[in-house]
């Protein structure tokens, strides 16, 4: 019988597969590019805010099935540096989706022991956006169940460049030497400092780019595609992107 899940149209939904998953094999870090928002309400002579609406929807299922399942880290691609470029209605709606989101899941987030987090410049975000976020953070600091972590007005690109500045006025400040720069000092001047790498990449919607997204901690994480646009995007198809992780032989070069 297909199921009819919440926050989605009511189209018929894939019939739920049962994979088996080896629960000790699943990926820690899973990074999505949550892509399609725009094209998923278009197709319904929507607007496109109507699809962001849906998506935050969707969000909200993942990350309940993420912190169910146990994975460690969910890497959220919310709002890139060049979102900015779109509409300002567009803009300003996405800048109060996190509030919405948190005034009605923030008390589900505590009770699951979910950590709230962030990676971006957060400074320059509206201060509704930042009040909101900032409360949830602090109410989830000491959870230690699945880290959410957040891109908010991330660019990897401008990341890195800052990890590089940061390292130079060390190196200016005669507290670094120049022989001493290695992979493990710029990780730890990049947002995710704290964080392991993404060993698996999900991205909707059909676009096969990574548009500036986690750039150097995607070095060596598996890829998965699919056409689904992230409205429609389900616990079926998160759990098909789990199986098929597991099934790929993974290789770090060399061995
Ligand atoms: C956004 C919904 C998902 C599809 C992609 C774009 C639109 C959840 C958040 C969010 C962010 C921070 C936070 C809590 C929730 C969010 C933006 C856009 C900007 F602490 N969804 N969502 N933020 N979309």
């Amino acid at each position: 019988m297909p199921i009819k899940f919440p926050f989605t149209n009511n189209k018929k939904q894939p019939e739920p597969m049962s994979l088996e998953l080896e629960v000790h094999h699943l990926p820690k870090h899973v990074a999505i590019i949550m892509d399609g928002n725009g094209r998923w309400a278009k197709n319904r002579g929507m607007p496109r805010i109507a699809g962001h609406k849906e998506g935050m929807g969707v969000v909200k299922r993942i990350v309940r099935y993420a912190s169910d399942i146990g994975i460690k880290v969910l890497t959220l691609y919310a709002f890139s540096t060049e979102n900015w470029k779109r509409p300002k209605n567009e803009v300003e709606f996405l800048m109060k989706l996190p509030v919405d989101f948190l005034s009605t899941y923030l008390p589900e987030l505590i009770e699951r022991n979910v950590q709230v987090r962030t990676i971006g410049d957060f400074d320059v975000l509206p201060a509704h956006t930042q009040k909101a976020v900032k409360e949830a953070i602090a109410k989830t600091k000491d959870n230690d169940g699945l880290i959410l972590n957040f891109a908010l007005n991330y660019g990897s690109r401008f990341e890195m460049v800052h990890a590089v500045k940061q390292i130079a006025s060390k190196v200016q400040e005669g507290e670094v030497n120049v022989s001493d720069i290695d992979e493990s000092m710029f990780s730890s001047e990049l947002y995710t400092s704290e964080l392991i790498d993404p060993d698996l990449l999900i991205r909707t919607s059909g676009e096969q780019r990574l548009s500036n997204f986690l750039l150097w901690q995607l070095a060596y994480a598996e890829f998965w595609f699919t056409e689904v646009y992230w409205p429609d995007f389900n616990e079926s198809h998160f759990e098909k992107a789990l199986y098929d992780f597991q099934n790929r032989k993974r290789r770090f070069g060399g061995v």
